[in-house]
């Protein structure tokens, strides 16, 4: 037994070095995956013998039985707050202050003080407790005397050492800092929340406050949080303090506490001012949000001689950032229409100067969002800009409403071009459905009909729609078939040669096929693939027109989403039109399906195509075989029949030996073609 107690320890110990390599010293000594064996180990034989698990152990970071509440815990000694200073000003009086207090307590070399300079954190204030090493309770700050029992909580998180590391520890010490969640845990988990229509978090700050009060630690065990500590509240005898700040949290340090390695100590008022200016400017780069400085006198002999006013240390200041969130007036809420088609409401503000600029719109998504916030026109709301990120409407004073104003409602219609407004089931985006017609789609609807795999309209490229649709000349694709070889040569660096060259290729791509026509016409969700299924399924145009959802809904491939897309396309008078007037230019293609039924000598059977092809594209490759009914997919698996192999084929011709799968060779394949 004792030999097996020796090997958990054993890797207890080297687990803790490893997080204590990874996450306080920033230097990995070893792979992840490594790490990962080292702990499923350790796993292993504490589930064969359950009795040896031992609450420092690192495998209990997973959260444990749901509580139904928390405990209060009265902190021993109180956990402060810090007063703030807005500007340079601010700050120098506070130092002035000092100054003069300690001059007056008799310390004469009181000119240029030290500070230990920080960054403030934007996150929970938290206490831990290790008695023997051991960390045995995790607090909430609460109002400074009193918080919650969150220990359970404060396990899941890895920054925060289970166990002291070193030989010689406290027997009894209390580690203050912040459990944070940096930015890109935050939108990962806000990513996560919106997938599962749950409430978004608005900062990163409420997030991980959140994260940490959840009566269930296996949901928290799932948070990215993370913990920098930046202080102490009891500490036995046991240890002689340093006499500094700085040298405390070296001493913490050592002890396998996470420290902010922007941490410095500064001298004087020059000093901070570097600082400040050093992180303002780095602010952006850094990975979780910070919202100022925090300066602490780094002597505690000084410390002690200043005391404490109120709830506050005299002898440290937050010296605040600009805000990054402000309070305004919606002035109302418009519709934007994208190039896509999406309609997204906006709200229009009073402008607020907030995060370094002035903002006087704000996007807010969609209807879900709407409803989420519950943001009516006349609401007072909390503007936040965070970075270079775009503002965001936090949430609406509801202390500030006044009167009773109209809930918003998405227009059932799009306000450019007067189409039907779709919103699919599962989908939050609410779409105009004129895709030909609407002229906030126009470019974009231009382009894409012209492009290479639509209507091939060669030396139609986006500058030039641009152009046409800029000078009036062309409003949706049928007017490209009506310009005059005048038009095209008097446009900005467009002559008689490139007209001529437009023109044909206008003419030429009259000559199409059903699937290109139909992908060209831009329905939403309806790309390449879909549209041959659709041209292979239609006899014409007229059939695909008045088809119904249930009947697009039958074919293979085809899903209510792209079934609601194509008929409510289709439904639109003016889609109708251009398509006519696109027909009346002269567009057609071949009567018969274009795969007829005895061409299709590859039918039902799946090619894959890997490596470089010497006499074509794999694009081209992969349409021919598509054209005798091939289907052609992207990776070998067991229903694949031939991997087609050009030079340097790769790993596909591994997977396919290893199935038993056909191996062409381009050759062969042109052979069967
Ligand atoms: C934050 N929030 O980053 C303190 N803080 O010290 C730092 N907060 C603090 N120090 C004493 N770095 C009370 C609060």
């Amino acid at each position: 037994m004792s030999e097996l107690l020796d090997k958990i320890n054993r890797l207890k110990d080297e687990l803790n070095h490893h997080n204590y390599q990874y996450y306080v010293l920033d230097n990995p000594e070893i792979s992840d995956s490594a790490y990962d064996k080292l702990l499923r180990e350790l796993q292993e034989i504490e589930a064969k013998h359950p009795e040896l698990v031992t609450p420092d152990s690192p495998t209990q970071r997973v959260g444990a039985t749901p509580l139904t509440e928390f405990n209060t815990v009265k902190h021993e000694i109180p956990m402060l707050s810090l007063a703030n200073a807005f500007s340079a000003e601010e700050f120098s009086e506070f130092n002035q202050r000092i100054t003069d207090l300690l001059k007056k307590s008799g310390v004469h070399s009181a000119n240029d003080i030290k500070y230990a300079a920080e960054p403030k954190l934007d996150g929970l204030a938290i206490s831990l407790l290790y008695e023997e090493g051991i960390l045995v309770r995790g607090a909430t700050r609460g109002d400074g005397s009193s918080g919650e029992d969150v220990t359970q909580n404060i396990r899941t998180i890895e920054t925060i050492p289970l166990k002291l590391l070193g030989k010689k520890v406290p027997s009894r010490l209390e580690v203050r800092g912040e459990v944070i969640m940096d930015k890109e845990g935050f939108e990962e988990l806000n990513n996560i929340q919106r997938k599962n229509n749950e409430k978004l978090f608005a900062n990163p700050r409420n997030a991980a406050a959140g994260s940490l009060r959840q009566l269930d630690s296996r949901i928290t065990a799932a948070r990215p949080l993370s913990f920098f500590c930046y202080g102490i509240g009891i500490i036995s005898d046991d240890i002689t303090l340093p006499a500094t700040h700085s040298k405390i949290m070296a001493l913490l340090k050592s002890w396998g506490m996470r420290i902010n390695p922007e941490s410095k100590v500064v001298t004087g008022i020059n000093g901070a001012d570097q600082y400040y200016t050093r992180l303002f400017n780095k602010r952006e780069s850094l990975e979780y949000e910070i919202d100022g400085i925090v300066y602490k006198v780094n002597s505690l002999e000084y410390q002690k001689i200043l005391g404490f006013v109120a709830r506050a240390p005299r002898w440290a200041i937050a010296r605040k950032f600009p805000a990054h969130e402000e309070m305004t007036k919606v002035l109302g809420i418009d519709i934007q229409v994208g190039r896509t088609g999406a309609l997204t409401p906006v709200a229009r503000l009073e402008p607020v100067f907030v995060g370094g600029v002035t903002v006087s719109n704000a996007t807010l998504h969609n209807q879900d969002e709407i409803e989420r916030l519950d943001i009516r026109v006349g609401d007072t709301v909390v503007i936040r800009r965070a970075g270079d990120v775009i503002p965001q409407v936090v949430n609406v004073v509801l202390s500030k409403r006044e009167g009773k104003p109209r809930k918003f409602k998405m227009p059932t219609h799009c306000p450019v071009c007067g189409s039907v407004a779709v919103r699919n089931e599962n989908e939050a985006v609410t779409r105009c459905s004129g895709g030909l017609f609407c002229e906030a789609q126009g470019k974009q609807a231009i382009i894409h009909f012209a492009s290479r795999k639509a209507m091939n309209i060669d030396g139609l490229g986006d500058r030039l729609v641009e152009l046409l649709v800029d000078k009036g000349l062309v409003k949706t694709s049928a007017d490209l078939y009506s310009l005059t070889h005048e038009q095209i040569a008097n446009l900005e660096r467009m002559g008689d040669k490139s007209a001529e060259k437009l023109l044909k290729a206008l003419s030429q791509s009259k000559q199409t096929t059903f699937a290109r026509f139909i992908f060209a016409m831009g329905i939403h969700d309806v790309g390449e693939t879909t549209a041959k299924t659709l041209a292979e399924h239609f006899q014409s145009l007229e059939e695909l027109e008045s088809a119904s959802f249930e009947e697009l809904l039958s074919i293979r491939d085809v899903g209510p989403v792209v079934a609601n897309n194509v008929t409510t396309f289709f439904k639109q008078k003016h889609n109708r039109e251009v398509i006519d007037a696109l027909l009346r230019a002269g567009i057609h293609w071949p009567k018969t399906p274009s795969v007829s039924a005895q061409a299709q000598t590859l039918f039902g059977k799946t090619f894959v195509i890997t490596g470089t092809l010497s006499d074509m594209s794999r694009d081209e490759a992969k349409q021919a075989l598509q054209a005798l009914g091939a289907k052609v997919t992207g990776s070998v698996s067991k229903k694949t029949d031939y991997l087609v192999a050009g030079e340097n084929p790769g790993s596909k011709v591994d997977k396919a030996k290893q199935l038993g799968v056909e191996i062409l060779s381009e050759m062969q394949m042109k052979a069967l073609l």
